[in-house]
């Protein structure tokens, strides 16, 4: 498990060296034995012939980011990455943990982070604390999902019926609050991770089999990924956020930009409308109001064009649980 993040600004010069950890002041600039070896790590002489193409760097629009260094430094397992030649940035692990395990996402993140639109200039405190707080949480998220994932599979993969179930939908709607829903019974508003890679969730349905959700991406950068994921699957759920009207015509492009590929005809579909709690409808007549509702949306998707395979449409709230165990009935109804 990721421990802690940290930078080090100025390594060119240590008498104007600046440290910034998260969550935990972990390293301070009197430790100078381990600044020094932290930085040596990263001395273009230190790095043998052998590992000279692992030390190639990807350039950017604006920086310059080596590959990853892991070095076993004060018994910390550290892992850092050198921006420009005068930045350091570094995770702490635990003992055991590979810290190639987040090679790739850690390298992804500091691209996409470093890389989105103006030159970074770690200047401000409050952007260097905002990159670390943001890079700490999606990298604990990754190692706690996709990581330390218990390795259950295999041992229902035997005993019962195993279906791949494919969730997407634009960024926000609820995917992943609701996938967290069905595995672990809960709800809460201050959880919101846009999700940065795919994860697959194992969600035992009694009696009916094993459900495997791939929970995609919504985030726009991301989309691009939905179609390679798609493949094999059982069933594939699109959610949409019934609440955000001014993000449909999104939604509903998206939508069909993966319902018009051939290779997917004859896979059932379900169509979640979340966010239903959000909908302003007077208590007398609900049932009624939800149905026009329903209409509007079915024109407004186009639902009624869906061909070559058999669908539902659900209205749901991860957050209030409504329809939500009705949802997983209904997945099993579909396969
Ligand atoms: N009111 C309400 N809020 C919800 C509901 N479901 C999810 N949310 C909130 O919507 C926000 C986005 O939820 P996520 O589950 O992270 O959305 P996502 O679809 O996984 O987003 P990406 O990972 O970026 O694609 C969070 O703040 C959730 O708490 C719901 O049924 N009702
Ligand atoms: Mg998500």
């Amino acid at each position: 498990m990721l421990h802690n993040i940290f930078l080090f600004k100025g390594k060119k010069n240590l008498e104007d060296l600046n440290i910034y950890c998260y969550p935990k002041e972990i390293i301070n600039v009197n430790d100078k034995l381990l600044v020094n070896n932290i930085i040596k790590g990263h001395d273009k002489e230190n790095i043998t012939t052998n590992e000279e193409s692992l030390s190639t760097c990807k350039i950017l629009s604006h920086h310059k980011i080596d590959r990853p260094v892991a070095q076993f430094i004060n018994d910390y397992n550290i892992y850092t990455s050198c921006i420009d030649e005068d930045i350091i940035i570094g995770l702490i692990f635990e003992d055991d943990d590979n810290p190639y395990d987040y090679k790739d996402i850690f390298e992804e993140l500091l691209c996409e982070l470093l890389n989105n639109g103006k030159k970074y200039s770690f200047d401000v405190e409050m952007e260097v604390d905002n990159l670390l707080i943001s890079m700490f949480i999606d990298l604990r998220r990754y190692g706690d999902e996709v990581i330390e994932k218990p390795p259950e599979i295999e041992f229902y993969y035997q005993r019962e019926a195993f279906f791949k179930v494919f969730l997407f939908g634009i960024d926000e709607v609820g995917k992943t609050s609701f996938v967290r829903r069905l595995k672990t019974g809960e709800y809460n508003d201050n959880y919101f991770t846009p999700t940065r890679k795919f994860s697959i969730d194992y969600i035992h349905a009694e009696e009916k089999g094993l459900l495997a959700v791939w929970d995609m991406p919504g985030q726009r950068i991301f989309r691009s990924k939905w179609l390679k994921g798609l493949q094999d699957s059982n069933i594939i759920i699109y959610m949409i956020d019934i609440a955000n009207q001014r993000r449909f015509e999104e939604s509903k492009k998206e939508f069909w930009k993966i319902l018009n590929n051939e290779e997917l005809n004859g896979i059932p579909l379900l169509i979640l409308g979340n966010k239903s709690d959000l909908v302003k409808l007077s208590d007398k007549k609900y049932e009624n109001q939800l149905q026009n509702l329903k209409e509007e949306i079915f024109v407004y998707f186009n639902f009624e064009q869906i061909k070559k395979r058999s669908w539902k449409f659900i209205f749901t709230s991860v957050k209030t649980n409504f329809n939500i165990e009705k949802t997983v009935q209904t997945i099993f109804e579909l396969l």
